[in-house]
């Protein structure tokens, strides 16, 4: 039996992953930064991803604490960046907020992940 030695089955695994992996679109970095505290309110939560988004299918919610939602139901694909997708907050008290979002990647893939920030004094 043909046995491959470690490096054979890393680039073995490597040819496989990249494809599936460089095609969907993965949480890049986001304001408030992911785990982060702030201080102040923000206005807006911004999420940039690795991929280009299909804007009609792709969204963002923001719950407070309690689970409640509290953004203002206009999360949108930013006009000049597609690979950006804002939602808008009113002033938010200072507490723990979970970001959820779900996003279609322009190869039509759908990913989807969540976040938290706290908003402090
Ligand atoms: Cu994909």
């Amino acid at each position: 039996m043909r046995r491959l030695s470690r490096n054979g089955w890393l680039v073995a695994w490597t040819l496989a992953a990249a494809p599936a992996v460089l095609a969907h679109a993965f949480l890049d970095h986001a304001t408030p930064a992911v785990g982060s505290s702030v201080h102040g309110a923000p206005a807006q939560v911004k999420l940039w991803f690795t991929q280009r988004l299909e804007p009609a299918f792709s969204t963002a919610q923001v719950l407070g604490a309690s689970g409640k939602r509290v953004d203002k139901s206009d999360a949108h694909v930013d006009a000049g960046d597609p690979t950006l997708l804002v939602v808008s907050v009113p002033p938010l008290a200072a507490g723990k907020y979970r970001v959820t979002w779900r996003v279609l990647s322009v190869d039509t893939h759908v990913t989807e992940g969540d976040f938290d920030f706290d908003v402090v004094p």
